[in-house]
């Protein structure tokens, strides 16, 4: 279905693209005349039960709040979300709001926004330009503190021994911020005690798929890992199938912290397999549309919005889990 979704909005796309002028609202940060507004939303991609959750809150709260959405899915390539605000600034949309799939390169194309007079909203990862006028706000979770969380319990697990603790680290896609932000707040709280050594640290592309071929591939050079952290669940859920391919026991020979907490990877805390979530909440939808509504009408919002997150162990993980909702 989604896939299906993405062929038609492409396909959209590039029709919006041969035409000068789109169905979009009047232009400009004023809204279309009758007070309806057009969103421009360009999506990372499909790579997680995350962004698959992400996608559903956003399209379901643009419907609850009236705002008409024009939906992409970048398939994580960069060049497709840059082509995608393109022809939103082009179509004249309201506004536009997307997820950078990298932090940088997109002054250009934000300045492009600017110029047409179309506010942008980043949603759930950040960009690294030095001006802050290309975008309204920035509404997302704080990464490097999630990564500080993983980090805090390895921390706290492991304090009654000396011994070297050897970790392996998925992260996740290369450039994009939960990636840097993620390693870089867990390497900061482990490295106030040199026990822990992270003895491998590769992408895996935020997926399933790779998680597991770059587990395999930490298994076979490493003999001796105490603990696996994963920047999301998925990759984790990838590496747990390596592991147990590999004759070992997931959550007792390996350790495994992961982030996000959607529900195969709370199941999997709840079975023993993983031994601590930290959650990054992919229901933006409803925030974001109150957003948008206020930069419209060129009310000031704040340059931040960041999302409430907790962690779970294992027993909490069995309490939340019958009334997850994604
Ligand atoms: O953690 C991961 C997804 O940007 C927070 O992207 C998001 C991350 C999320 O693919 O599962």
């Amino acid at each position: 279905m989604l896939k299906r979704i993405s062929a038609l909005v492409l396909a959209g796309l590039t029709a919006a693209a041969l035409t000068s002028c789109g169905s979009g609202g009047s232009g400009g940060a004023s809204g279309a005349d009758d007070g309806s507004i057009t969103m421009g939303f360009s999506q990372v991609g499909a790579e997680s039960g995350w962004r698959t959750a992400n996608t559903k809150s956003v399209q379901e709260a643009a419907k609850e709040s009236g705002i008409t959405l024009k939906f992409s899915d970048a398939q994580q390539k960069q060049e497709n979300q840059i082509k995608a605000i393109r022809s939103y600034i082009q179509q004249k949309v309201d506004v536009i709001a997307f997820s950078p799939v990298v932090e940088s390169g997109w002054d250009t194309v934000l300045k492009e926004a600017r110029d047409a007079k179309i506010p942008v909203i980043l949603t759930d990862r950040a960009v690294d330009s030095k001006d802050t006028t290309l975008y309204k706000t920035f509404l997302g979770s704080d990464f490097v503190e999630e990564g500080r969380k993983a980090g805090k319990w390895l921390v706290e697990s492991f304090n009654n021994s000396t011994d070297p603790v050897n970790i392996v680290e998925l992260q996740g896609t290369t450039g994009s911020a939960p990636a840097n932000d993620r390693k870089a707040g867990f390497a900061e709280v482990i490295g106030a005690d040199p026990k822990f050594k992270v003895i491998a640290s590769q992408t895996g592309d935020f997926t399933r798929a790779k998680g597991k071929e770059v587990m395999e591939a930490f298994l076979k050079s490493n003999p001796d890992i105490d603990v696996l952290y994963a920047h999301n669940d998925d990759m984790g859920l990838g590496a747990i199938e390596a592991i147990e391919g590999a004759g070992k026991v997931p959550g007792k020979d390996i350790k495994i912290i992961t982030v996000d907490a959607v529900k195969d990877g709370m199941q999997a805390l709840a079975d023993g397999k993983i031994n601590y979530i930290v959650e990054c909440s992919p229901l933006l939808g409803p925030q974001l549309m109150d957003l948008a509504k206020k930069v419209v009408k060129g009310e000031t919002v704040p340059a931040r919005v960041v999302t409430e997150e907790t962690t779970f162990t294992q027993e909490q993980a069995k309490t939340a889990l019958p009334n997850r909702k994604y």
